[in-house]
Formats: structure tokens, sequence, C-alpha cells
């Protein structure tokens, strides 16, 4: 993943910084000194850091922390609200009528992002067709029709064709039906002048909605000078980062973002249609700091509907000691629905998963397999077995094997794992219920709930 050297450092201050038994001038000088190198050696603008350096030193010297945080929290909440601001504020493209224009030297991921985002906005429900405007390079024509074949979208282009006004006005014409035109234009091997008046040119006459730079994750300082000239030209509305799958600093590409004040929409993470993510700067920046995606995590226990109170009635029963299959029976149903596993993983802090990697694609079909293997055999289970389950003997295991077509190693591997549930849930009593046992896990942060609530 990009950024993953800045990842580790940033995450080694973070901890220095609340392993700290106190805040003092030196600790501040030492923090931002750090900080520095940690974002220069990722590629990072000289003056950015600069500033971002001294606006941190200015604010751990002069604010005081808010009631209830601890110098270091607040400290830790200084660098978070400080790197937001390079990364800006969120804002999402708008889900609306539009014509889209993308922008971007060569290799960049134009037409491949053309094809990712043709497919988002059909996924959303809304018509889509794709535009070839890139005249320059030869086979981009056959490229964005074999694209927009991939994700099932209309098409206009013309072979052979060099002026790519002419053939966006028949496209916008021939395409008008449709909700998102987009259009991928052409790349140079580096920023000149021709470029720079194709692009004006297309801008001026055809007023799209949204002028999209599509930006290698991997580029390096040029980035925010090539990022400018073209903003200066046509007005960037927001960014599209690519191949934040590749190895590389990322540090140039988010300079020239901070440079541009535009509002990155999406991230590219893969070569294939799906591989394109809304990038929320929050959800980036808590991931990058290894402070565990808390938003994700409280956005995946609300797409499980469990309200407020069934939370916290669940919690009570968990905590009481009378936890029965049918209990478990119901939070599996709730976690087995799809997607909902992926978010919880994701949004667990990195240091808590196994190898302190990510958890792969197998990981999670293994997990979600499982789950939907003891619902099943909880499916042949009697009522009175599942309110009861120390009762069931070895010919209940038997029945129930056979009734839902598993192994009986299977029905007491189920009984095995409950029982160890019930007894991790009994060791927890006296843990004040649901917001403590999120606490212990961002606890793999090092980092309180409580402030983090003050960060968002
Ligand atoms: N790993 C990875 N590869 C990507 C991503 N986006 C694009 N690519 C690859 O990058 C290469 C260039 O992508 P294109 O979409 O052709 O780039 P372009 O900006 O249209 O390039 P030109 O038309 O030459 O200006 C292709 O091999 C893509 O498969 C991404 O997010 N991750
Ligand atoms: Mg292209």
């Amino acid at each position: 993943m990009v950024l993953e050297g800045l990842a580790g450092s940033l995450r080694e201050t973070i901890r220095k910084i609340s392993r700290a038994s106190y805040i003092d001038k030196e600790t501040i000088k030492e923090v931002s000194k750090e900080l520095q190198r940690a974002l220069l050696k990722a590629d990072v603008n000289v003056k950015l850091v600069l500033n971002l350096s001294s606006t941190l030193e200015r604010r751990a010297t002069e604010e005081k922390p808010p009631a209830g945080m601890t110098e270091q929290d607040f400290m830790i909440k200084i660098i978070y609200e400080e790197l937001l601001k390079i990364l800006g504020e969120d804002s999402k493209i708008e889900l609306g009528e539009q014509t889209i224009m993308l922008v971007g030297l060569y290799g960049q991921g134009k037409t491949t992002s053309a094809g990712k985002l043709a497919k988002f906005f059909h996924r959303k429900g809304l018509s889509v067709g794709l535009i070839a405007a890139d005249v320059h390079r030869p086979g981009a024509y056959d490229q964005l029709e074999q694209v927009a074949k991939q994700v099932n979208v209309p098409f206009y282009g013309e072979k052979g064709q060099k002026n790519p006004v002419r053939i966006i006005s028949n496209g916008l014409d021939q395409l008008k039906d449709l909700k998102v035109k987009i259009i991928d234009t052409s790349g140079r091997d580096s920023l000149n002048q021709e470029l720079i008046d194709e692009i004006t040119e297309i801008k001026k006459k055809f007023q799209p909605k949204e002028v999209l730079l599509v930006m290698d994750a991997t580029i390096g300082q040029q980035a925010g000078p090539q990022a400018k000239a073209i903003d200066d030209a046509v007005g960037i509305t927001g960014v599209i980062i690519t191949k934040m799958d590749g190895t590389g600093k990322g540090g140039g590409a988010l300079s020239a973002v901070a440079d541009i004040h535009a509002p990155v929409y999406f991230i590219g993470t893969g070569e294939h249609m799906d591989d394109l993510e809304v990038f929320n700067a929050k959800k980036f920046l808590s991931r990058l700091l290894g402070l565990g995606d808390l938003e994700t995590l409280l956005e995946a226990f609300q797409e499980t509907e469990i309200t407020e109170e069934e939370a916290e009635e669940s919690m009570n029963r968990l905590m009481s000691g009378k936890f029965n299959l049918k209990d478990m029976y119901e939070i599996w149903e709730k976690f087995a629905q799809p997607g909902i596993m992926r978010k919880m993983f994701d949004a667990l802090p990195l240091s808590k998963m196994p190898g302190g990697g990510k958890i792969g694609a197998e990981d999670l079909d293994n997990a979600q397999d499982k789950l939907n293997n003891y619902r099943v055999i909880m499916d042949s289970m009697t009522f009175y077995e599942l309110e009861h389950p120390d009762e069931i003997n070895a010919k209940r295991i038997m029945r129930i094997a056979k009734g839902s077509g598993r192994e009986e190693t299977d029905v007491r591997n189920l009984l095995r794992e409950f029982k160890a549930m019930k007894n991790n849930l009994k060791a927890m009593k006296g843990n004040r219920g649901f917001k403590k046992l999120m606490r212990n896990q961002i606890k793999a942060g090092n980092f309180g709930l409580e402030n983090l609530e003050g960060l968002q």
C-alpha cells in the first residue's frame, strides 16, 4: 500500500506521545521534528511540512486541552487535525445529472478510472455513457470501448477523428438521454502547452460540471507543479488518486492535493473496475495513524440495525451470564450480513490484526463460511436447546448434525465456541457495558474512545 512508510513513522510518533509522562516544550519540539522527518521522507513538499510543524508547535504550546482530555491525547488530536487540513474537507461527488471530464498525464489511470466511475454511477442507479476524446494515444479508442463493454455502459467514439471537440460534441448529442456523461481525454508524457490548450478548449466549450484530475499515488514531487498548472488552466473540481495499491511514498500526491485545494473524491485500489473507493479523509487519516477506524466500526454496527436500546439490552444480557445460544444466534445473524464483517475487520486497528497486517479476502470468506455453517446448525436445534445449551447431549448432537446435514464435530465445535464466548463474557463482568468494550478495542491504538469522539 502507498504511504505504508509514512503510516509506520506516524504510528511510532503517536505511540511515543501516548507513552510520554508529560508534554513539555522539549517533547513538543521533538515530536515536531519527528513528524517533519516522517513527512519529508514520504516525499511531502517541504513548504507544507514546515507550515505543518510550525502550526503544530504553536498550537501545542498555546492551546490548552479541553476538560477531561489528557495533554498527550490533545497533542495527537492536533496532529490529526493538521494532517486533515492537508487532505482537505470531505466532499462527495454529486449523484445527479452531469458531465464529467477526466484530465491527467499519460498512464495516470484516466481511462481505467472512467470505467470505474461509470460502474460507480451505474450502481447508484444513474444511466451513464463514456466518450472517447483521447485522440493522442493510439489504441485509446479501443481501450475505452473495451472498458465500456466491461462495465456494460454505452460508449461513443470516432476512430481516426483528430479533433476532440468534434467527438465530444457529437458524443454528448448521441448520449443526451443519459444522466452522466464521462469524457476521457488525452494525456501527455509531461505537461506541455499543447495539452493545456487542448483541455482548456474542451473545458470552455462544454463547461463540464466536474473536471477531475486523475493522479497516480506513487508520483513524486513533480505532482504539485503539474497539478497546479492544470488547475490554473481548467479549474480542477476534484481528484481521483489511483494506484493506492502500489508501493511508493505517496507524499507527492498528498502535497499536490493540498496545493490545489480540490477534494479527493475517490481512490483507485487496483486494476479492476470494482477497485474504486469513495474517499473519506477522516477515515483515511485514522487508518494512517493507526487509531482504528472508529467511524467505519460504528457504521458497521449501525448497519446491523441494532438500536441503541437493543445494544444496551444485549450487553446487559451478555454480561449477566444468562447468555444462551439464542442470543449468540441473534448476534451472528446480524454479523453474517454481507459486507458487515469486511467492515468490522477493516475498522479494527491494524495492530489488533494477526501479524499486524490486513485480513485477507480468504480469512474473511472462512469466517463468513463458519458463521453461515453455525447458523445452519442452530436452525436444526429446538428452542429448548437454544435456551439450554448445557443440556445438549450426545444424542441430541447426533440429531442436530443429521438435521442440518453437518458433521457431529461441527456441532461440538459450535458448542465449544459458545462456551468460550460465554466464559469470556463472564470474565468481562463488571466492565461497564458496551462503551467499555469498544474502548478496549480501540486501546490497541493506545487511544481512548472519549478522545476519538472529540476528534470526529
Ligand atoms: N494497480 C493499479 N493499476 C491501475 C489503477 N488505475 C489504473 N491502473 C493501471 O494503470 C495503467 C494505466 O491506466 P490507464 O487508465 O490506461 O491510464 P491513462 O491515464 O488513461 O493513460 P493514457 O491514456 O496513456 O494517458 C493501466 O495498466 C491500468 O490498469 C489502480 O488504481 N491500481
Ligand atoms: Mg487513457
